[in-house]
């Protein structure tokens, strides 16, 4: 169903006419606020009335993590502290955590895309969603929560973790949307068999997943486990948190952006240059309503590519396609470039194969070697050896043929590789240790 009928079926004109007033405003206002936008700004030689069409935007300069870490913590905030009534951060993997701030007005608008987010993925009012999103700094849990309770659904703050209780209270309370990220919905299913409970006796209908990468093969996976449909929902923290951009339940087929509130570009992550609607390259995006901490052309990281093509769905905004990784994420092996992705629509591909894996890396004289350890089910864990061992080799042939990489692949026992109660860790990698 569709949240906000006006917003998300603006006729393409009607949209950039507001994105355009927005993004002027933006500009002069953090040019008057925050002294690392002026600073920039003026390096670049470019004043707030230099923006006069939507195309001025790349005349801005990029904002990266590094910037948000030199002004760490509060120093890219765009009001008082006063007027900050939410703080959230991301952790990341190294270093001081990127922190982030909300006005009232700023969750205002976040609980609305967050309500136009569930809608999208198929909750109304009367549904009671389950969220296993964690709560605290992570923007998932609080996210979800408050873009239900917009929604009128009723939410069942559970966040991550305690999963037993978890799969009880989905017995229990019937909950019919599930929300966590894609690697725990696994973790939900295995541990609700063990328990003897069946999600087929349970009453979802779709489940919300993101914060991490997954493949379609997850999707099928997760579909095909959990008895529901499963939606992509993307986010980060450095924009508002989840509720950037959607799939719609009716096509699953990219994720409408809410461009009426953040301007995505595609850019060559090398050259910087902007690239063209359905090439791939490195998202980023301009925030245009927050006020808190509004955000100028932030490179994300993340891989995808940008298709205006209108949806069944009725939606006007433009979509997404599945990020496949981050630019950051990407392994060389030998001159090759491979995303764990990759490897993970490989190993979906294989019968036998259980979707937990993990990813180890090592240099040996400056090689990188990639190691695939995955999980096979109990029935195959029980075959002779032989069976194992041809499993081991069409895995590794597999990912030879699709993706052009020699891996030492490494079957492991069932439920060795660690669950993950949010994020899955699918790299471990030992070059940097
Ligand atoms: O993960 C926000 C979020 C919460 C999104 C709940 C969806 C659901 P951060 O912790 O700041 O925020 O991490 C953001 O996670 O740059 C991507 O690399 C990755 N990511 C988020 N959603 C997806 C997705 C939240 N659907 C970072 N597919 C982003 C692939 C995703 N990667």
């Amino acid at each position: 169903m569709i949240h906000n009928m006006e917003f998300e079926t603006l006729p393409r004109e009607a949209l950039e006419a507001i994105q355009l007033r927005r993004l002027r405003a933006t500009v002069e206002r953090v040019n008057a606020t925050v002294p690392f936008y002026r600073e920039k700004f003026r390096q670049a030689g470019i004043v707030p009335a230099d923006i006069k069409s939507l195309k001025d935007l790349q005349r801005l300069p990029f904002t990266t993590k590094a910037d948000l870490r030199d002004n760490y913590p509060f120093g890219m905030f765009a009001v008082p502290m006063d007027n900050v009534v939410r703080i959230h951060a991301s952790s990341g993997t190294t270093g001081k955590p990127t922190v982030v701030g909300y006005t009232a007005r700023d969750i205002e608008m976040w609980a609305e895309l967050m309500a136009r987010s569930l809608a999208a993925g198929g909750a109304s009012r009367g549904d009671i969603i389950h969220n296993a999103y964690g709560y605290g700094l992570f923007t998932g849990g609080l996210g979800v929560h408050y873009g239900a309770e917009r929604l009128g659904a009723s939410v069942i703050p559970i966040s991550g973790g305690n999963t037993k209780r978890q799969v009880m209270i989905m017995k229990d309370f019937g909950p019919t949307i599930l929300t966590c990220t894609p690697s725990y919905a696994l973790h939900l299913a295995e541990v609700a068999t063990e328990m003897g409970i069946d999600f087929k006796d349970l009453r979802f209908k779709s489940g919300v997943f993101g914060a991490e990468p997954w493949s379609e093969g997850m999707r099928e996976e997760i579909e095909r486990k959990l008895h529901l449909t499963a939606v992509d929902i993307y986010g980060l923290s450095e924009v508002i948190g989840p509720g950037v951009s959607i799939e719609c339940i009716e096509a699953k087929k990219g994720l409408h952006i809410f461009e009426d509130h953040f301007i995505a570009e595609v850019i060559n992550p090398e050259t910087e240059e902007v690239l063209p609607y359905g090439e791939t390259g490195e998202l980023v995006f301009t925030s245009i309503t927050k006020e808190a901490f509004p955000i100028i052309r932030y490179r994300t990281r993340d891989i995808t590519s940008l298709n205006p093509e209108p949806c069944v769905c009725g939606r006007t905004l433009m979509r997404m396609n599945r990020v496949s990784g981050r630019t950051d994420d990407m392994l060389i092996i030998r001159g090759v470039n491979v995303f764990p992705s990759q490897i993970e629509s490989v190993l979906m591909e294989i019968e036998g194969v259980e979707p937990h894996y993990q990813l180890v890396v090592d240099r040996v004289d400056n090689l990188d070697i990639l190691s695939v350890m995955v999980e096979v089910g109990e029935g195959t864990f029980s075959d002779e050896v032989r069976v194992l061992q041809d499993l081991e080799k069409k895995i590794t042939k597999n990912i030879k043929e699709y993706l052009g990489v020699s891996v030492k692949v490494k079957l492991v026992e069932p439920k060795t590789i660690a669950r993950s109660e949010g994020k899955a860790q699918r790299v471990i990698d030992n070059r940097k240790l």
